[in-house]
């Protein structure tokens, strides 16, 4: 038939609830670790400040923070609010005690501008945001009613510290009834074309995930493993690992608001860290620098690579030099809420230093024919579509993006080109869609081309991604100046980085006379990645 099932049984420890009234919030609450010892096991650290929050802290604060939210701020089933943090002890908190009331969760990227935290607040609808301190004056243009994460120094904004310990329940979540098919979280992601659009996930989404990520992170038996996490929790991979997913398994998270080598290193060694679900630029970067910079990853048993393809040299490399680490590959989407594939084995990660994994349980997948639009047989490369309970509902307020994207079979189009072999191990060989991944962050060419195209020199632009080994991508943009002008390189540069989060900055120029086009008008971006990579060696 052309379909390849994942041949991995769940089991009955993990097994998917079908109840129909569980929610997300009620789930990681029942699977935290139970009894005193338990609950005070140390579920987050700050690496910055030293700061921690046990499981018994967080399950008061959730319960605390969502009657304050719930009997304080009115905040509803089905209203969206908005989070803008940097990874913190609270994260977790925030998430779950939104999603307990029925309210939405979007998040973003603490790096993304005013303007594109604007677009985001008004496509998502949201009614109230959670700020960090320091990202606040970038919601304060929305006019959306605004509370802190922690305490400000004027005391001129509720935060959410003070709600936590303000006179609220901490011993009852309100009752709002809440079901597996109701939209728990937006996130967002390009997709396979265009700008940024709402991943819509329910509930039961997310309970799949999390379920399938406590089955696959294979920790539950030795709970004092210790996690680090740079990964960004606005993000899917962070979000499913640190913000809901590892909670259920009771291990410490040590935590970086962001992602700094050095620090990275500072933190394995001095708290022992084990588990590290990590992106191929920091797999890059401790292969090339770690000797340098006298490193101790004695305590180090795991490191997952997911976001971005690693190289094949890249993973012989690093398990040349860490053969103590199993090191374990992962291929997800946004819109499959998190992982698709994974290795079971370190045996099997060993002898497929190519591959990504295997399916995830409950995972069908279809490599599509790009010319034919036929299921492909094993080795044979097309299109990957998934199908899963993970996979999104839909792209919000998008009828005609989410048609594209999930056909009336419920199979995602991944827009990832690859293929399967036939033992199951999953291939990915190229992105066919048009996004671009910068250090495993997200960068749609479509919104660079708009900024560009706001330049009153600027005729026409075209963005593509150019391959970089340290950071897997870089955009460059194909530009027509106006006639007569003399805009250059680095003008075009400056005017983008003015307008967009630095992960999206163009970081190449090339001018030209006319942008390739199709006879529909969609830009050939093809013979343009083909024409970087001829100036590239000429
Ligand atoms: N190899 C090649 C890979 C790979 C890849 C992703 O930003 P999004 O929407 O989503 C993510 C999610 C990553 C993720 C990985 C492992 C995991 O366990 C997990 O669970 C929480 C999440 O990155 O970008 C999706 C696109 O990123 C590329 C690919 O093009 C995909 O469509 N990508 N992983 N191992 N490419």
């Amino acid at each position: 038939t052309g379909i390849y099932h994942s041949l991995v049984n769940l089991g009955t420890k993990h097994e998917i609830p079908t109840k129909p009234d569980i929610n997300t919030a009620s789930l990681v609450l029942s699977q935290f670790p139970q009894g005193d010892i338990a609950d005070a096991r140390i579920a987050f650290i700050d690496l910055s400040t030293n700061q921690s929050i046990s499981y018994g802290e967080v399950r008061r604060s959730v319960y605390s923070l969502a009657s304050a939210l719930f009997h304080g701020l009115e905040v509803r089933k089905g209203d969206v609010v908005f989070l803008l943090s940097p990874n913190s002890i609270l994260y977790s908190t925030i998430c779950i005690a939104v999603l307990s009331v029925g309210a939405i969760l979007t998040t973003a990227n603490p790096l993304n501008t005013k303007s594109e935290i604007a677009k985001q607040v008004h496509d998502s609808g949201a009614k109230l945001a959670i700020s960090a301190p320091e990202e606040l004056h970038k919601l304060i243009p929305t006019g959306v009613p605004t509370i802190l994460t922690s305490s400000p120094s004027d005391g001129k904004f509720l935060s959410v510290e003070e709600l936590i310990q303000g006179c609220y329940d901490s011993i009852h979540l309100p009752h709002v009834p809440v079901m597996q098919s109701d939209t728990a979280a937006v996130l967002y992601s390009s997709g396979t074309t265009g700008v940024s659009k709402g991943v819509v996930l329910t509930h039961s989404n997310l309970i799949t995930i999390m379920k399938l990520l406590c089955w696959s992170a294979d920790v539950s038996a030795s709970q004092d493993d210790v996690f680090l996490a740079f990964i960004p929790m606005f993000h899917i991979y962070g979000l499913m690992f640190f913000g809901l997913g590892l909670l259920c398994v009771g291990v410490t998270t040590v935590l970086m608001q962001k992602y700094d080598f050095h620090a990275m290193l500072v933190a394995i060694k001095k708290h022992k860290v084990n588990n590290i679900p990590a992106v191929p630029p920091v797999i890059h970067a401790l292969v090339k620098h770690a000797k340098k910079e006298g490193y101790d990853l004695s305590s180090l048993r795991r490191v997952g690579s997911g976001a971005a393809p690693l190289s094949k040299e890249m993973t012989q490399e690093f398990r040349k030099m860490f053969p103590w680490i199993q090191l374990r590959p992962g291929y997800g989407l946004t819109e499959s809420c998190g992982g698709a594939t994974y290795f079971g084995s370190d045996i099997d990660a060993k002898a497929h230093p190519e591959a990504c994994g295997k399916l995830i349980p409950t995972f069908c997948a279809k490599v599509i024919d790009i010319e034919t639009g036929k299921p492909l047989p094993p080795h044979k490369e097309g299109e990957l579509w998934l199908k899963s309970g993970t996979i999104m509902k839909e792209y919000l307020g998008n009828v005609e993006a989410t048609n594209a994207t999930i056909d009336s079979e419920g199979w995602l189009r991944t827009g990832d080109l690859g293929y399967i072999d036939e033992n199951g191990f999953v291939y990915i060989v190229e992105r066919i869609k048009e996004l671009i991944k910068h250090k495993g962050y997200q960068v749609a060419p479509a919104e660079l081309e708009s900024v560009l195209l706001s330049h009153p020199l600027i005729v026409d632009a075209a963005v593509i991604p150019v391959e970089d080994e340290e950071t897997g991508q870089i955009p460059m943009a194909y530009v027509v100046r106006a006639a007569g002008s003399e805009l250059s390189e680095d003008q075009v540069i400056q005017f983008v980085a003015g307008q967009v989060a630095p992960y999206k900055k163009v970081r190449r120029v090339s001018f030209i006379d006319n942008i390739p086009r199709s006879a529909a008008g969609k830009i050939l971006r093809k013979d343009l990645v083909s024409q970087s990579k001829y100036q590239l060696v000429s």
